[in-house]
């Protein structure tokens, strides 16, 4: 017989409950919170807009239900090391894991561990919790939850009741806590993001999403392929035409924004859509690409320049994209090909695979 976690529930938890398990109930509740958390995360990512800036405080919220699930847990863990288990060492790792993602997280939040070996505490966060994911599922495979019809009594409702109560008070004491004492998390952004470089042309960090390096683009060579309803044509840098000024906020994932006066042009000067196009498809040098709805094309500029300075290099020489209200991996650098298409918006990966 396979032992499952269902199986030492006579270990006494802090609940102290015989009809219940409180070991079963623990690993359900810490596996929900930390699909949610991971979920909320992901989405928190792509968030650019102040509509969305609950998707951040709800990831916040829910991280926080997982430490308060740490002491439950622990107890849980300390009854399971007694019986040697095949995985218990992946298990501890697991569990230091999860540990260092809640500290690097509440870390950048507070701005107590704003970067650590030269990486921010949010790049820390994010790396901590992909490389917990197989963990997990490794985990909940090997160890099996069982269901019961009891774990929906009213009892566990009002278990996970407390535990979302304590988990929003205690998101909101911390708020509290870093503004009483003025930690740099106060100063914020709804992203998470904290403000570096503004109004600087090289005040910010040139950012890679994951694999791409800086194309060193000849200013005579390059040529910005459009293709729309009109047909294709190629321009060189002098016909992209006159400079026209914009400010917008760049926030990357890894934690930073920065506000920037942009010079460049819009691209609804530069493209004209068909009746049937539905996409604008902006592709790099490197290769990286995104597509945006077709609607968003009012509000995309090329820019060209930034406080006032051509671009560099590092920033997206000759021509990247401003994308106000979107995150970092939208704005597009070393842009040469913009298409019109009548592929819908939709049909790219999540977020871009290089
Ligand atoms: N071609 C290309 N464009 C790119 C990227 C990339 O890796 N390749 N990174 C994106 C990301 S993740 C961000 S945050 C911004 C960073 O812009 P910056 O380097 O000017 O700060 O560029 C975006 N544009
Ligand atoms: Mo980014």
């Amino acid at each position: 017989m396979r032992l499952r976690r269902g199986g030492h529930r006579r270990t006494a938890g802090p609940a102290g409950s015989v009809l219940h398990s409180p070991g079963r109930q623990t690993n359900q509740a810490l596996l929900v919170a930390l699909v949610l958390a991971f979920g909320t995360g992901v989405v928190t990512i792509a968030v650019g807009s102040p509509r969305g800036a609950w998707i951040a405080i709800g990831h916040g919220i829910l991280g926080l239900a997982v430490v308060l699930l740490v002491p439950w847990k622990s107890r849980v863990v300390r009854a399971g090391l007694r019986r040697p288990r095949f995985g218990r060492w992946l298990s501890l790792l697991l569990a230091g894991l999860a540990v260092l993602t809640l500290v690097a997280g509440i870390g950048y939040a507070t701005g107590l561990l704003r970067t650590l070996a030269g990486l921010t505490g949010m790049w820390w966060h994010i790396g901590l919790a992909l490389a917990l994911v197989p963990l997990v599922i490794w985990h909940v495979a090997a160890r099996g939850i069982k269901r019961r019809r009891t774990d929906l009594s009213r009892r566990a409702v009002l278990r996970v009741g407390l535990l979302g109560a304590s988990a929003v008070g205690l998101y909101a004491a911390l708020a509290g806590v870093v503004r009483v004492l003025a930690l740099p998390g106060g100063r914020r952004r709804f992203t998470g993001s904290y403000e570096t470089g503004s109004f600087q042309p090289d005040g910010y960090p040139p950012t890679i999403w994951l694999f791409d390096t800086v194309p060193i683009v000849d200013r005579q060579q390059w040529r910005l392929t459009i293709k729309d309803r009109t047909g294709s044509r190629a321009l060189t840098l002098d016909d992209v035409g006159t400079p026209f000024t914009s400010r917008a906020i760049i926030d990357c994932t890894s934690g930073w924004y920065a506000e920037q006066d942009w010079t460049g042009v819009p691209l609804s000067t530069l493209l004209h859509p068909g009746p049937k196009d539905r996409s604008i498809f902006v592709g790099s040098v490197t290769g990286y690409w995104v597509r945006f709805p077709i609607d968003d094309l009012d509000r995309l500029l090329l820019a060209t320049g930034v406080a006032g300075v051509p671009l560099s290099a590092e920033h997206g020489f000759p021509a990247r994209l401003v994308a106000p209200d979107r995150r970092g991996y939208w704005w597009v650098k070393w842009v040469d090909h913009i298409e019109l298409q009548t592929t819908p918006p939709w049909w790219q990966p999540p977020f871009p695979v290089t």
